[in-house]
């Protein structure tokens, strides 16, 4: 099943053929170049990224806003200015039209690249982290995004699950309540980003790529109208301990209070601290979830076109 692409995207004249020629295509987003990973590691992780897909046997699409087009499929070039211009907009669904209206660029978070991918008749799309339910959101209501637009884009969304830095049970349960479907892939513990564990069940477990396409092909042959959070663990080599994240992450919060941090920047804030106060060993272990998922989401998006 092949999808028109809307006229007011841009598309690399690749993702173009691919998407008209049913094969598989992986959605990639923005955001976690320019606002979830320090310069140059984002712009290497990006490029590998879309090289493990290439290897896979499908065509990388990452999603940004360039000079005010929903852009489908970045240059080596675009990606770098993402990677090293601290300056870009984060540019969650609600910024769409300002950005657009204005011309100017913007890196998509998993909401806005859920979007503009399903714009685009892409339906799988891998990143690292989802966003969620943030601590404290019984007061605050802060919650991401994401998970609106989980409720309502047909897009499966490979993550490593959520990290503590959020409410991972109440994400949770705002997912369930919204409908979507939280798939375990070969686990059924809800993953921790950092961590293959969270003390937290999936609903849903598959073991295969094969069956997260029929998953995707029922839930989207159906019509829901939701897409389908499948949540892939940290390889067990490369997870950090409990003990080892859940003191950063606390220090990240702390920190994140004391100095006032809101709205957008909190996530950014809280991603940009984790590494400093790991000395880095966060973001190898960030690095390592965001390759597997690449791996599992390209297997996924070559058994969802051949059996379309
Ligand atoms: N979690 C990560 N890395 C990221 C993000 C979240 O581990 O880069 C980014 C994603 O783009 C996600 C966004 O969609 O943060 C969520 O931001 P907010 O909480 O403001 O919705
Ligand atoms: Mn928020």
């Amino acid at each position: 099943m092949t999808t028109t692409p809307h006229p007011m995207l841009s598309l690399a004249p690749e993702v173009r053929e691919a998407l008209a020629a049913g094969r598989p295509v992986v959605a990639l987003e923005s955001t976690i170049i320019s606002h979830g990973m320090p310069y140059p590691a984002n712009v290497a992780m990006a490029r590998e990224v879309e090289q493990i897909v290439r290897d896979g046997g499908a065509v990388p699409a990452t999603i940004a806003v360039i000079a005010g087009r929903p852009t489908v499929g970045l240059s080596d070039d675009e990606l770098e200015m993402f990677g090293a211009d601290g300056g870009i907009r984060k540019v969650s669904v609600r910024d769409i039209p300002h950005v657009l209206a204005t011309g100017v660029h913007g890196a998509t978070t998993v909401a806005s690249t859920m979007r503009i991918a399903a714009l685009a008749g892409i339906r799988t799309f891998v990143t690292g982290g989802l966003g969620g339910v943030h601590q404290g959101a019984e007061t605050s209501m802060d919650v991401s995004a994401d998970l609106t637009e989980l409720s309502r884009t047909e897009v499966a969304v490979i993550s490593a699950g959520v990290k503590s830095i959020l409410d991972i049970g109440r994400t949770l349960e705002v997912l369930e309540t919204l409908g979507v479907p939280v798939v375990g892939f070969g686990t059924d513990e809800f993953p921790s980003f950092f961590s293959r564990t969270s003390g937290l069940p999936v609903p849903m477990r598959v073991d295969t790529p094969e069956q997260v396409a029929e998953l995707m092909h029922a839930s989207f042959g159906l019509g829901l109208g939701v897409g389908i959070s499948i949540a892939n663990p940290v390889p067990a080599e490369h997870e950090m301990s409990h003990e080892d994240i859940d003191d950063v992450i606390a220090r990240a919060l702390a920190e994140c209070a004391e100095q006032g941090v809101t709205g957008k920047d909190i996530t950014p804030f809280l991603l940009g601290r984790l590494v400093e106060l790991s000395d880095g060993r966060s973001l190898e272990t960030n690095l390592a979830l965001v390759r597997h998922n690449a791996r599992v989401g390209t297997a996924i998006a070559v058994a969802y076109a051949a059996t379309a």
